[in-house]
């Protein structure tokens, strides 16, 4: 008999591909929807909702994919407001993970007294470059620093001005993947990084526990964003940039179960799921099944 965690969920889509390289990844969301992510879920009891399916803007002035980004994140934060307002859980589905400032600018700001909010962040790479070290330019590289504070203004203001996140209340897991001015700029900032050698000696459930003690000390509310290039290629090929060594699947289910019963959880974000890299759909259903043994308690 499987306990209903959480009956209702807020699904919600960021088609975009614009903070990649490989832009594919926007047609994502919509395959997920299209595969029947809901009609999964309400055939284990859930009641789930699409609150919103968001696409960048076919503005001819907004050439930029800063412009773009900023704009599609905006709209992001605020149906993430709209959200936790209304004190349902939310389930983003990207697109590349510039999503990222969309969806914790906007729970930061929703929760009350503007209190800190706590964030795991699962992924292969750090995702901490400002545009000064970046080489490649691509935003999905930045959305951690811009939470942080750093980075374009453009998206540094997103929902309002200034850092979203402090550098004590979030957690890398899985990295194994970086340049060496974004490892600086998290070791400045004393950010804690579980790298992917210390998630294998240590077992992720291990990790996963101790980061959420962490990221959970001083603050309102907590949040998961995973990037899916977290997860080893041969459970999850349909990413954008792929790398060897990374998290079983079945691990990363087991290890996120015991936080959805957490108190202050506001929601999750997948992202960087890449349907044209996805032939046999593996990637997908591993989507689907974290989605759903997430919120639903799965075989609990
Ligand atoms: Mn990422």
């Amino acid at each position: 008999m499987s306990i209903m965690l959480h009956p209702h969920l807020r699904l919600l889509g960021a088609a975009s591909g614009l903070g990649a390289r490989d832009r594919r990844c926007d047609l994502g969301p919509e395959l997920l929807r299209d595969l029947g992510l809901g009609r999964t879920l309400r055939a284990v009891g859930c009641t789930p909702v699409w609150q919103a399916m968001l696409s960048p803007q076919k503005n001819p002035l907004m050439v930029d994919p800063y412009d773009a980004i900023a704009d599609l994140c905006q709209r992001l934060a605020v149906e993430i407001m709209v959200a936790v307002e209304a004190d349902t859980p939310f389930a983003v589905l990207g697109g590349d993970h510039s999503c990222a400032i969309g969806t914790w600018s906007g729970a930061a700001a929703a929760l009350p007294n503007r209190r800190p909010l706590g964030l795991i962040w699962i992924d292969a790479h750090m995702d901490s470059h400002t545009p000064e070290t970046s080489a490649s330019d691509a935003v999905h590289g930045m959305p951690l620093a811009s939470l942080l504070g750093y980075g374009d203004a453009r998206l540094t203001k997103v929902q309002f001005s200034g850092p979203k996140l402090f550098s004590e209340h979030v957690c890398l897991i899985g990295v194994r993947s970086y340049e060496s001015a974004e490892a600086e700029f998290l070791r400045q900032h004393k950010v804690r990084v579980y790298f992917m050698d210390e998630v294998r000696r240590r077992g992720l459930a291990t990790v996963m526990n101790e980061a959420y003690e962490l990221i959970s000390r001083g603050t309102a509310g907590f949040g998961i964003s995973i990037d899916l290039d977290a997860l080893d290629p041969l459970d999850a090929p349909g990413v954008g940039s792929p790398e060897p060594g990374g998290i079983a699947a079945l691990d990363l289910l087991h290890a996120l179960a015991p936080l959805s019963a957490k108190p202050g959880l506001l929601g999750i974000e997948i992202a960087e799921f890449n349907p044209a890299r996805d032939p046999d759909g593996k990637t997908a259903r591993v989507i689907t099944r974290l989605i759903e043994e997430f919120f639903t308690g799965g075989g609990r």
